[in-house]
């Protein structure tokens, strides 16, 4: 069997660069309510509070810059794909930092904070501005329609075919800095096992879904990462 592995990445990959996470001590959900930011009906109550968020979080990201553990998922993705394996990079984060650092196969299946979409006509375009609900669509003329291309709660993650067929094909799975929480992401580890991968969670503490590895690693990204991906047997 084709040596191939899946990298799925939460907010703890991007930690050290800047960006928030979300469940740890001080994370963004203590500050601030999910249901309120992250949610369909959340938008459609207060769409203005959902644009101040996320423009926010979108400066917040354009001054933010890949630390050592992107750069070493990225030097992982060219030596693997160099030698014939099989690779996807899955992140659940909404930040470029893992292209910035010259990653290629990324799925982005909580979608990217640098693109937004029009819910009327459902256009995805690049946006480094502020969002507001005056702007209208350049597209389909619509005012108010105009959102963050992200993935909120109860709505369908994006990706997910290819995302399956890579895990169902895996003979290696990393979780990195994600706490296990959040579906689908937390069953991908217990999907790659199923198809007989060996599977690593690499993080700070143990997530939800800790028992389901093989191999733990804990740690800053920035350390445990370069190290596991140097170590890592073609
Ligand atoms: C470090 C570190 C360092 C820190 N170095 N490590 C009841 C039961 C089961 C499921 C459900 C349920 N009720 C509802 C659901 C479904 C729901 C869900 O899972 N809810 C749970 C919370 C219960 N899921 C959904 O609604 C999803 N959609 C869905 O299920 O559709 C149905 C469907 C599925 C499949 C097929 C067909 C239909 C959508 C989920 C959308 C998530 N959206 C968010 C916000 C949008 C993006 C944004 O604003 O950024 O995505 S929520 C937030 O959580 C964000 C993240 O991507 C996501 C995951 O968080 P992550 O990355 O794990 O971060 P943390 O903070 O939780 O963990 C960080 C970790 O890093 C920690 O462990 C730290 O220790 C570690 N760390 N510093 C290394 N320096």
């Amino acid at each position: 069997m084709k040596p191939s592995l899946v990298i799925l990445t939460g907010a703890g990959v991007s930690a050290e660069s800047g960006l928030g996470t979300f469940r740890d001590k001080g994370g963004i959900w203590e500050k601030f309510d999910w249901r309120e930011l992250a949610t369909p009906e959340g938008f459609r109550e207060h769409p203005d509070r959902v644009h101040e968020f996320y423009n926010a979080r979108r400066r917040n990201l354009l001054g933010a810059r890949p630390n050592a553990a992107h750069a070493a998922l990225a030097a992982l993705e060219t030596r693997w794909t160099a030698a014939g394996g099989g690779f996807l990079l899955v992140t659940q984060n909404i930040d470029d930092l893992h292209e910035q650092a010259g990653s290629k196969r990324v799925a982005h299946m909580h979608g990217e904070l640098l693109k937004r979409r029009c819910a009327a006509c459902g256009d995805v375009r690049p946006c480094r501005e502020d969002l507001s609900i005056a702007l209208a669509c350049e597209t389909c003329g619509r005012e108010g329609a105009l959102r963050p291309h992200v993935v909120w709660f109860g709505e369908v993650p994006l990706e997910l075919d290819a995302i399956f067929t890579a895990l169902e094909g895996c003979t290696h799975f990393a979780a990195i800095g994600t706490s296990g929480t959040v579906w689908p992401a937390a069953g991908f580890a217990e999907a790659a096992k199923t198809a007989g991968a060996h599977t690593v969670e690499l993080s700070l503490e143990p997530g939800e879904n800790g028992h389901m590895f093989d191999e733990r690693r804990y740690g800053p990204a920035t350390a445990i990462v370069p190290e596991w991906a140097a170590g890592l047997a073609f």
